[in-house]
């Protein structure tokens, strides 16, 4: 049987972590696709003359032309501009909402099959926009960030209580960015809520707050420090866990931007929310019941995320 094919477009910090960590995993062979000539090119060869060393069977190639893309069974979304200090992932829309359009149209007229996975900023609206571009099912095109801010949570957590991060479990719902809502009570240490953490005096309830809102700004954190761009090992990372689980059909249950029409009283939007995903891509969003606090949470980073999505209407009238 052929090797699937994964197309990653944009070939930028997070365009090549994909491709080299897709090629270690043999996920696939790789096309990587960006406007910046010999990037993705030079990209390929370097990962792919990383092959001997590492062990991998992967064709690796870099190119300007979407025809290259053609029958593609994944497709990750990176291309567009990163933040510097001083902006918020908001401040992007405009530029990455051309992107969207110009790449959402190379992947209806080229991979029209394929398994997206956006991740370009502001994300959530930029993958709703990036679905009516490219006119793909539902299904088959969502968002990543909730893979990415629960991993963050989980790492807080397992350096706070001392323990292995793989025995922490964490539940992030909401729109990727300041209103992301970091669920504590459907967050465990080895199937232990957290709350029952901080009753069985593990932590106290400042220091969880604390490390909520460490999440929160987790993104802002790596570009204060980086100065020149923003986070690219860890959203690599998580956007591969994604396309995995599509790729072996896995039906792992992850947190991503997907659409959602009827679960958690929303009505056709694109939202981080716990899905399952497997070979068919989204296959199910679990509509989880909210306390009352956790709703009012929610339903402000919904709105922010349809503040916009209203906005790229605005802006682009073949949205609207
Ligand atoms: P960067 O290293 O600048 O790479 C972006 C690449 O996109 C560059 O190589 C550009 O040449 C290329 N590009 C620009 N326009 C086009 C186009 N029209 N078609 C094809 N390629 C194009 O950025 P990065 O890889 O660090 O980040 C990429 C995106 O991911 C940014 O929008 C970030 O804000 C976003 N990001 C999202 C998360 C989430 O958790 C959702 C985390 C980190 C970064």
């Amino acid at each position: 049987m052929a090797r699937p094919k994964i197309a990653l477009i944009g070939a930028g910090q997070i365009g090549g972590t994909l491709a080299h960590l897709a090629a270690i995993k043999e996920l696939g062979d790789i096309v990587l696709f960006d406007i910046s000539e010999g990037t993705p090119e030079g990209k390929a060869l370097d990962i792919a003359e990383s092959g001997p060393s590492e062990g991998f069977d992967a064709k690796m190639s870099g190119t300007q032309s979407y025809e290259d893309i053609a029958g593609a069974d994944v497709c990750i979304v990176t291309a567009g501009v990163p933040r510097k200090p001083g902006m918020s992932r908001d401040d992007l829309l405009g530029i990455n909402l051309k992107v969207m359009k110009s790449v959402g149209e190379g992947i209806r007229d080229h991979a029209p099959n394929a398994f997206v996975i956006c991740i370009t900023n502001p994300l959530d609206a930029m993958v709703w926009a990036l679905r009516e571009f490219s006119g793909l099912p539902h299904e088959k095109v969502c968002g990543m960030a909730g893979v990415l801010d629960s991993a963050r949570f989980r790492h807080f957590l397992a350096e706070e209580f001392q323990v292995s991060m793989r025995d922490v479990t964490a539940f992030v719902l909401g729109g990727h960015g300041d209103t992301m809502v970091p669920l504590t009570r459907y967050s465990t240490v080895a199937g232990i809520p957290l709350p029952d953490m901080v009753k069985m005096g593990w932590t106290t309830q400042e220091k969880l707050d604390a490390i909520v809102q460490r999440t929160r700004d987790g993104g802002a954190e790596i570009v204060g420090l980086l100065k020149t761009g923003s986070a690219f090992y860890a959203p690599a990372t998580s956007a591969i866990e994604m396309a995995e689980a599509f790729l072996k059909d896995q039906k792992r249950v992850l947190p991503c931007a997907a659409y959602v029409d009827g679960a958690l009283g929303l009505k056709g939007m694109y939202v981080g929310v716990p899905t399952v995903i497997g070979a068919g891509g989204i296959e199910k969003v679990l509509d989880i019941k909210m306390t009352k606090d956790e709703q009012a949470m929610f339903d402000s980073s919904v709105s922010a995320v349809q503040g916009l999505v209203d906005a790229c209407k605005g802006i682009d009238s073949s949205l609207a």
